[in-house]
């Protein structure tokens, strides 16, 4: 009982559409483009990229090896894509305003928190001292996150002992006063700046003093807010860090991918340097992205950065990232006008953070009312909060329906869906009581909800979308 033999034609596998070769999938992807174009988009580390970064990274680049770096890969046919890595090398450092002589940039990390780890490898010894802001006040888990209990949630924290610093209970600003106080008796080998749910710009100056008092680092990780700092609309962690990584597809706009730059060159003389010192992180870190944690560098992903840069550096760019801004104001000051909560009374960069314990509710349910309604957001910790498992707030952000042609009054109408939203989840929770499962039955058939939806639709639905036509979805009619 053998198998049929069978004629190997080329063209039978691997030249066909997609929607040809594989109906299941590329009906998936026609549905999730409507549920993009459809919704509310508030998730503020998401974004829509552009039709051309898109097209770069469904590109034939997807098939090459190079590990190494231009110049000196470990396999041969590299020609153009050396070509790609340099100018996606030499984008990013115009895109951030960044001299070559005194600064280097990696395009290779797969995405953020690669990056990340890539810097602790490159510039740490295994259980080395850190401190970042710790996750319930805005941190990051790569910052090195472990739970009040002593888990250790995240590599970080396994691999480096790790203090976190915190926000200010009473303002919900980083107390830099006791982060100091903490560095000074922790004597912390790196410091590491920039947060995922922190609405406050960073005080770098005030962190490299503390760098400097107790001999650390100083990283940022700038994921969340790279595009504003392109668009030098936010503190420049440029000016103080020796470090500085980033996602590249949240404000930034790019695909999923993610970057470092390190400084390089002479040092700033100091007290007790020798003189005619070097930065030594530019070796360092490009060895600790390959070979020692990544294989291949994704050169589509490269290619659609550097497609992205491009678009950073431009005008429309700017006035994209001043928009953010503006909208994310425009959001805060309106949900605050209808008596809510936001942490530090409002926001200097790309999203609110929404405090819903006055009105005794929980982020998981707003979260899931809103998502019913086709509104995007997450539930998020808000600092001082009991269970990590139901935390206090929702994380409200601006660049993705910034990126759609949003303006301050759009973002006024989306803080009226969202007091419909609240309003509703609080009907359900007194019907209903607080346990989830109970709460959850309130939301089935509910004809609130319905409406909201049908609302957010309409309106999403004026807006005009990036990254692919809207005129040719498959189920846009349903
Ligand atoms: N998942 C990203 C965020 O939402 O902030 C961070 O990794």
């Amino acid at each position: 009982m053998g198998e049929e033999a069978v004629e190997y034609k080329v063209a039978e596998w691997g030249n066909q559409s997609l929607e040809v070769a594989d109906e299941e999938i590329y009906n998936l992807i026609e549905h999730e483009k409507v549920r993009q174009c459809r919704g509310i988009e508030l998730i503020a580390s998401e974004n829509f990229t552009s039709q051309a970064v898109i097209e770069a990274l469904g590109s034939a680049l997807t098939n090459k090896y190079s590990e190494g770096l231009p110049g000196a890969r470990y396999y041969g046919g590299n020609e153009f894509i050396d070509q790609i890595e340099n100018l996606c090398k030499a984008r990013a450092l115009k895109a951030f305003h960044l001299d070559s002589e005194k600064w280097g940039v990696n395009v290779q990390p797969y995405s953020g928190s690669p990056a990340n780890f890539a810097v602790y490898t490159a510039l740490l010894n295994p259980h080395d001292r850190i401190m970042g802001l710790d996750l319930p006040s805005g941190g990051h888990l790569t910052h090195g996150y472990y739970t009040s209990g002593g888990k250790k949630i995240s590599a970080t924290s396994i691999f480096f002992e790790s203090l976190p610093y915190k926000v200010n209970y009473e303002t919900g600003y980083i107390d830099y006063e006791k982060l100091e106080e903490k560095a000074m008796d922790f004597r912390p080998k790196m410091i590491i700046s920039g947060g995922s749910a922190y609405p406050r710009d960073w005080d770098y100056a005030r962190l490299r003093t503390i760098a400097d008092k107790v001999g650390a680092l100083l990283m940022c990780d700038m994921a969340h807010y790279s595009g504003l700092v392109a668009a030098q609309e936010v503190n420049q962690p440029f000016d103080y860090c020796d470090v500085v990584t980033t996602t590249t597809h949240k404000s930034l706009r790019g695909p999923r991918a993610g970057m470092i730059f390190y400084r390089k060159g002479p040092k700033p003389a100091k007290k007790g340097q020798p003189e005619g010192a070097v930065y030594d992180y530019e070796d360092k870190i490009n060895f600790s992205v390959f070979p020692s944690l990544q294989g291949g560098p994704h050169n589509h992903q490269i290619a659609a950065l550097a497609v992205a840069l491009k678009q950073v550096d431009t005008p429309l760019f700017k006035a994209y990232a001043k928009q953010v801004k503006a909208n994310a104001k425009a959001i805060g000051e309106a949900l605050m006008k209808k008596g809510y909560k936001m942490v530090t009374g409002g926001t200097e960069n790309h999203l609110v953070l929404w405090d819903l314990r006055p009105l005794g509710l929980t982020g998981n349910k707003v979260e899931k009312v809103c998502e019913l309604a086709h509104i995007t957001l997450n539930k998020n910790a808000v600092f001082g909060d009991s269970s990590a498992l139901a935390p206090g707030g929702v994380r409200v952000g601006a660049p993705a329906m910034t990126s759609r042609g949003l303006k301050e009054k759009d973002f006024e109408q989306i803080a009226d869906f969202l007091e419909r939203a609240v309003n509703i989840t609080l009907k359900v929770q007194k019907e209903r009581g607080k346990l989830l499962k109970e709460f959850n039955k309130g939301l089935e058939n509910n004809e609130e909800i319905a409406a909201l939806k049908r609302d957010v639709e309409k309106f999403s639905m004026s807006f005009d979308m990036p990254g692919f036509d809207v005129n040719k979805l498959k189920y846009g009619n349903e």
